[in-house]
């Protein structure tokens, strides 16, 4: 009998005791309540599943308004048009009539409730879909480049050895089809002879005999462990920030070598907790193609065997790289590998993409990329972006690949159907790439508020907001074009990676934010702290003087990440400390137009869109809407 070690985490108790994933969540499903318990959640995230409340409904002395979030495993990103078409009623018979596209390739639903848990799942796995292991302390999503592209063998390959990695690192447990589909067992696809083979070959001590989970055993993984698998130059996938990341070598002919190896990425922090840091993944080595399922079987012993099991906020890979250095670490897993790893192979420099917009496919059909604000897929007055997707698989039937920036891609299209398809998207609102704000597209932002029960300050619903401020701030420098990647979260786990932004925003405290500057534009190096707790109201009074300083001192094409990286955080400040705002005036200038002082009033976020949408439409400044309704409404109560 496997025992939990001494000392440990109370999760590692609940994983033993689990049964494998069983109990208690099937004990508990059959129950006729809201919510589960404490262990009940702990191992139903394993099966992809959230418990989560409404906070914009909590009332003190009452019961919490329960509800579930779903998380799909889709490795690379890959929806077939049937599970599109599911999730999409799914989230309207069940949950919150959205669909959410993660920062790692996934969709999310929220919103439903305990007694629908098993009607979702179920549908989603009969319909080619599958929520085991999307959560829990084990491998997630594994992502890989979202491009479809068929005439460049490493991009196939990429997709390829994802799928194959997500295949070797599922749990192999028979409790999630017990639970959710009565024991029925789902029609997907056999693993590859390769994968089936590597899950029952030892190695040197990377496989758990006996137990139900011969890569992970009875505990599970420390913590979640994160994988990617991409091509050389392709950082569509964040690579630096992943517990693992692959990088497939080809020769000159497009075969297969091997793969570079990197390891010991992650972002999470906790504030006030200098112990707790982002960390770009080290490389470790390059093995060659016959050896890549005992390297990730190495690494992720390693990892299973010597991760922190006491200290959760200490449990991640990367914590065990700082602790021990690479070599120490090569060397560990070397020894699970049973041979020395060689130097990584020279790739092309690395560049952030996103695939949005009409492309080649290489094979004569057609992608689409699709700019999805915030991931979130919905239908509002002025943008009908859930019907389009509705109406577009409904006719054409096409796979659609979730990037790692919460867009998505329809490919397999037909050139004889383009016209068609961009005729849906101008009808229901979709702006066309040329017509996007560039800060806009590169932009992200995580649920934070209502859903997320950490969040300590709103993200994804002030993130339009913020950004035409930034907008309106650089228009008013005299830096219109520019722009960079900006990223927000409500607290500072980092799920939409800010710590990899140029301009980070990190929710600290009610209404305020770290922010973070320099990192480099194609995510290779972090940014780092510039304040720690800025009221969002100062957000102009804080970034002018930033852009003002950007904008005289910059090198010829210089990024604002790499600017700040490079002129260094004394030096800003010490500008920012004496900073004069121009004679236009600080923010309130740049929002009303003049120099007068600015008064802030909260709108709703249905009344924000409705308003911004009508801006647009009419070419006025949201202001000068606001300000004739409101002046409107004082003269009629006279
Ligand atoms: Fe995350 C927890 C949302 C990617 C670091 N994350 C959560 C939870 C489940 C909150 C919770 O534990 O109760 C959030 C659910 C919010 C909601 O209402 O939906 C949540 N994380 C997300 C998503 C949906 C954000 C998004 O904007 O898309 C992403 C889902 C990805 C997926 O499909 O699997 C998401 N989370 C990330 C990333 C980015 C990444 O993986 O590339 C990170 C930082 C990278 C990393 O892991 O180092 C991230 N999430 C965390 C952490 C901190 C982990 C740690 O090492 O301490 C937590 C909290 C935890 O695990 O204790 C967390
Ligand atoms: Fe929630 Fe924090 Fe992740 Fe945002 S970053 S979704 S607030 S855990």
């Amino acid at each position: 009998m496997v025992t939990t070690p001494a000392k440990v985490s109370k999760v590692e108790g609940i994983k033993e005791r689990s049964n494998a994933l069983r109990e208690p969540v099937a004990t508990e499903l059959l129950q006729d309540t809201t919510h589960f318990s404490e262990d009940g959640i702990q191992i139903l995230k394993f099966h992809g599943s959230y418990q989560q409340d409404n906070r914009d409904n909590r009332v003190k002395g009452q019961e919490k308004d329960y509800s579930f979030m779903l998380r799909t495993r889709n490795p690379g990103g890959y929806i077939p048009a049937q599970l599109y078409l599911t999730l999409d009623k799914l989230a309207d018979e069940y949950g919150n009539h959205t669909l959410r596209a993660t920062t790692r390739q996934g969709f999310q639903l929220h919103g439903v409730p305990k007694q629908n848990l098993k009607t979702v799942i179920s549908s989603i796995v009969r319909n080619m879909g599958s929520t085991l292991g999307a959560c829990g302390d084990l491998s997630r999503n594994v992502m890989a480049p979202a491009a479809p592209y068929k005439n460049r063998p490493e991009y196939v390959l990429a997709r390829e050895y994802a799928e194959r990695l997500a295949d070797l690192l599922t749990p192999q447990t028979e409790a999630y089809y017990e639970i959710w589909l009565d024991g029925e067992k789902a029609l997907t696809a056999e693993p590859h002879p390769d994968v089936v083979a590597a899950l029952h070959r030892n190695g040197n001590g990377t496989i758990i005999h006996d137990t139900a989970e011969p890569i992970y055993g009875v505990h599970y993984m420390p913590r979640k462990f994160k994988a990617c698998v991409t091509v050389p130059g392709d950082n569509s996938v964040d690579l630096f920030s992943q517990d693992l990341s692959l990088v497939v070598i080809t020769d000159s002919q497009g075969e297969l070598e091997g793969f570079n190896i990197y390891a010991g990425g992650g972002l999470a922090r906790t504030h006030n907790k200098e112990e707790t840091f982002p960390r770009l993944a080290d490389p470790i080595g390059y093995v060659d193609k016959a050896d890549i399922y005992d390297a990730a079987k190495a690494i992720v012993a390693t990892q299973r065997d010597y991760g922190d099991r006491f200290n959760r906020r200490h449990a991640r890979l990367k914590y065990l790289l700082h602790d021990w250095g690479v070599d120490q670490f090569r060397e560990k897993v070397e020894s699970y590998l049973g041979k020395p790893m060689q130097p990584l192979k020279p790739t092309a420099e690395w560049a952030y993409k996103d695939y949005l917009g009409w492309h080649e496919q290489g094979d004569g059909k057609l992608f689409l990329g699709l700019s999805v604000e915030n991931g979130r897929v919905k239908d509002e007055s002025s943008l009908q972006l859930k019907t389009a997707l509705r109406e577009i698989e409904e006719k054409f039937q096409l796979p659609l690949r979730l990037t790692p920036s919460q867009d998505l891609v329809l490919y397999e299209i037909d050139p004889a159907d383009q016209e068609e398809i961009q005729g849906i998207l101008d009808r229901t609102g979709v702006k066309r790439v040329e017509q996007l704000d560039p800060l806009v597209r590169i932009s992200m932002a995580c649920p934070a508020l209502p859903t997320c029960g950490l969040a300590v300050t709103e993200s994804e619903r002030v993130m339009p907001s913020i950004l035409d401020r930034v907008r309106a701030l650089l228009d008013k420098v005299g830096l219109p074009q520019e722009s960079f990647i900006t990223r927000m979260t409500g607290c500072p786990n980092g799920c939409a990676r800010p710590y990899l932004a140029e301009l980070g925003f990190v929710g600290q405290s009610p209404e305020s934010y770290q922010i973070w500057l320099g990192a480099a534009p194609n995510q290779t190096r972090l940014s780092q702290a510039y304040i720690d707790n800025m009221p969002i109201a100062d957000l102009e009074a804080t970034l002018e003087p930033l852009f003002v300083y950007f904008k005289k001192n910059r090198k010829k094409g210089e990024s604002f990440g790499d600017f700040c990286d490079r002129v260094g955080f004394d030096v800003l400040r010490e500008f920012a400390a004496t900073y004069e705002p121009s004679a236009s005036g600080g923010l309130v200038g740049a929002i009303l137009g003049s120099g007068k002082p600015r008064y802030r009033v909260g709108i709703r976020d249905g009344v924000y869109d409705r308003l911004k949408a009508v801006a647009t439409e009419q070419g006025k400044p949201m202001t000068d809407i606001v300000n004739e309704a409101v002046d409107a409404y004082l003269q009629s109560l006279r």
